[in-house]
């Protein structure tokens, strides 16, 4: 069995974290492991608290975890705190897990503030380096890199800038830009390849950040290389976007239900 594993954070909607992570792993025939480094207190509309996992508790659930179930890929999602992204960064070394997609989730689709700077400064210093592939949004890579990432152009300059921090592939997703099309760029083995589908218009998605980040690393889990497992996960959110749903008076969420 293919087992894949996500560090993240509760959203209770279903639409994003552990939850969505989970139902990405099931619908792409990976069984999925799940440790809670987060919880937040959220529906449709926005997310009105978070709170961190003892730090205790989330170096005991990932290491009980590994001590017994292998597994071939791990994502990480909302992390809180500096000693999360420390803790995170040595069992990850510890258990020697390479095929590691981390998303760097310095905010809320709806706004709020994740991921303080300084915290931000942290995940550059001990998570990218250990990412085999990490997969900013616009905003994101502007955090990352302290550039302005409004075109394409800026996409590409700041690709190359989180590249040279460490990660062996860098996937800045587009799906904020203006155009007509989505485009995300992955930079990687001296490569620049661009994945475009048709932008899916006028949905306020809420998680679709997460069910591509986990449908990459069930790409990965199920043995496909970098490159397969993006063209992969991309189809799959595209489709998941086109049949989103309203389950509340916010945000809509990606159908996640096998039709
Ligand atoms: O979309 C980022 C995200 C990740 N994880 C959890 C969230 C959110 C956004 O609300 O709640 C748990």
């Amino acid at each position: 069995m293919n087992v894949a594993l996500t560090i993240a954070g509760s959203d209770p909607t279903g639409g994003a974290g552990i939850q969505a992570d989970l139902r990405t792993f099931a619908d792409l025939n990976i069984h999925g492991t799940a440790v809670l480094a987060s919880l937040t207190i959220q529906n449709t509309l926005g997310i009105q608290e978070v709170v961190k996992i003892p730090p205790d508790l989330l170096r005991k659930q990932i290491a009980t975890l590994l001590d017994d179930v292998t597994v071939q890929a791990v994502k990480t999602g909302m992390l809180l705190d500096g000693e999360s992204i420390e803790i995170i960064g040595e069992l990850l070394k510890k258990y020697q897990l390479e095929s590691y997609v981390l998303d760097p989730i310095v905010r809320s689709s709806t706004g709020y503030l994740i991921l303080k700077k300084d915290d931000v400064e942290l995940l550059k210093k001990v998570l990218l380096p250990l990412a085999l592939l990490v997969t900013p949004n616009l905003k994101e890579a502007e955090a990352l890199t302290g550039l302005s990432v409004r075109t394409e152009k800026e996409m590409e300059r700041a690709a190359m800038e989180i590249h040279a921090m460490g990660p062996r592939y860098v996937l800045i997703k587009g799906g904020h830009l203006e155009g007509d099309a989505a485009l995300d760029l992955l930079v990687g083995d001296s490569k620049i390849q661009r994945f475009r589908k048709a932008r899916v218009r006028n949905r306020r998605l809420h998680g679709a950040g997460c069910v591509f980040s986990a449908a990459i690393t069930a790409g990965l889990a199920a043995g496909l290389t970098v490159q397969q497992a993006v063209r992969k996960a991309k189809g799959f959110v595209h489709r998941a976007i086109r049949s989103s749903v309203s389950i509340g008076h916010g945000r809509q969420l990606l159908n996640l239900t096998s039709d």
